[in-house]
């Protein structure tokens, strides 16, 4: 009796689990990325596996941009934003940087870890 008990209960827990990752593949995050001279604000550091909705907004005063896995979204003009959509299939650590020349290197990257 005892073991079926929790055989059930092991069942349960794995339908649970499985919920949550089969709709994270489905639906896009979305992180709000807000640049800045000279660095990067993301809403989070990790994001599950599948397509990300980056919300890229410029709440500098130079003209900025966001490159990541080899995506990189249109420049943004100060106060402006624009989106950029990326496809992570495998997980790991993404860097990120700004490629507007010396942007990187004056503090615009970081990594964003895909689990
Ligand atoms: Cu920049």
């Amino acid at each position: 009796m005892r073991v079926a008990v929790t055989s059930a209960a092991v069942a349960a827990a794995l339908l649970v689990a499985s919920a949550p990752a089969g709709a994270a593949t489905r639906a896009a995050t979305t992180v709000s990325v807000k640049a800045s001279e000279f660095k990067f604000k993301l809403s989070t550091s990790s994001v599950a596996r599948g397509t990300v909705k980056f919300k890229i907004k410029n709440v500098g005063r130079l003209v900025h941009d966001f490159r990541i896995a080899g995506k990189t979204s249109k420049l943004v003009n100060a106060g402006q934003s624009t989106t950029l959509s990326v496809k992570f299939s495998k997980a790991g650590n993404y860097k990120y940087v700004c490629t507007v020349d010396g942007h990187a290197k004056a503090g615009m990257k970081g990594t964003l870890r895909v689990r």
